[in-house]
């Protein structure tokens, strides 16, 4: 597993399990939530991306890359969601919560995977179009040209900034229902996205479906997925890994949503 052992010592320093998220950040939400399904005890570092949290030295020293979130385990640093997800499922396997027959992880692994590869094509650009949402200023630009090596990261932002156009929204639109239809079909004949337990597949697209969901993307194809949805929402580790006070959204976040439902129920 892509884990490595900090070369900052007061980041060797940090005995067990330290998390650097964020509040609304769906990546964030899964680790969460699988930390909290396996009754672990961590401690939080939570980073505001609107105020360049993730783009400070101390931070950047953790995640090069500077994407939320992170995870620091008796000094080993472990990023990328997906790959935080399997590091907790290894080192902490009870509840045992990926599947052990061969062809159901492939599974597993596959709508995991799934989820990150997804992350800046589908849910993302929807979301912060619909919004306006937007975590960089112009004027941060520049510095997080310098630091951010993925070219995708940094037009993604900078069309953020810029306003998405039309056929990045439709394109977007496009990639969500594709993989609603696809969880529809799985998930009509199974309570689970894998096999016949609750487990990291459904922990790693539980907070895209939750997110679209509040945001009013169009759901009503969607029956089985909508009651896997309630189901997962109603376990207390969801509720909490969510984090609800964090969706009293300042007007200027509110206002676009506001204005969206009204037009997709009109
Ligand atoms: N591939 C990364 C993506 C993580 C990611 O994009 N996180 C967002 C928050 S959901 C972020 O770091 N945003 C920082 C920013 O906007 O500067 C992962 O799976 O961990």
């Amino acid at each position: 597993l892509p884990s490595r052992t900090s070369t900052d010592p007061s980041v060797q320093a940090l005995k067990g399990l330290h998390l650097y998220h964020a509040k609304l950040s769906n990546s964030s939400m899964r680790v969460r939530l699988l930390l909290d399904e396996k009754s672990r005890a961590w401690t939080s570092h939570l980073l505001d991306a609107t105020k360049q949290d993730n783009l400070s030295e101390s931070y950047l020293r953790i995640n090069p890359t500077s994407l939320i979130p992170a995870l620091v385990h008796d000094g080993v640093v472990v990023t990328e969601t997906s790959d935080i997800l399997y590091y907790l499922e290894q080192h902490f396997p009870d509840p045992q919560l990926a599947p052990v027959q061969e062809g159901e992880r492939a599974a597993m692994r596959e709508w995991v995977d799934l989820a990150a590869s997804s992350h800046t094509t589908t849910l993302k650009p929807w979301q912060y179009a619909i919004t306006g949402a937007r975590t960089k200023r112009p004027e941060d630009m520049e510095r997080y040209r310098e630091l951010q090596s993925d070219p995708d990261l940094v037009a993604f932002h900078q069309r953020s900034l810029d306003g998405f156009s039309d056929e990045a929204i439709a394109d977007a639109v496009e990639r969500n229902h594709a993989i609603l239809a696809r969880m529809e079909g799985g998930l009509t004949d199974a309570p689970w996205l894998v096999g016949g337990e609750y487990g990291l597949a459904d922990i790693a697209w539980f907070p895209n479906v939750l997110l679209l969901d509040l945001l009013g993307f169009p759901m009503s194809d969607y029956p089985a997925v909508r009651r896997w949805l309630a189901v997962v929402r109603s376990r207390p580790a969801a509720g909490r890994a969510i984090g609800w006070s964090a969706f009293r959204l300042p007007g200027w976040l509110l206002r676009p949503i506001v204005r969206l439902r009204k037009a997709l129920k009109g």
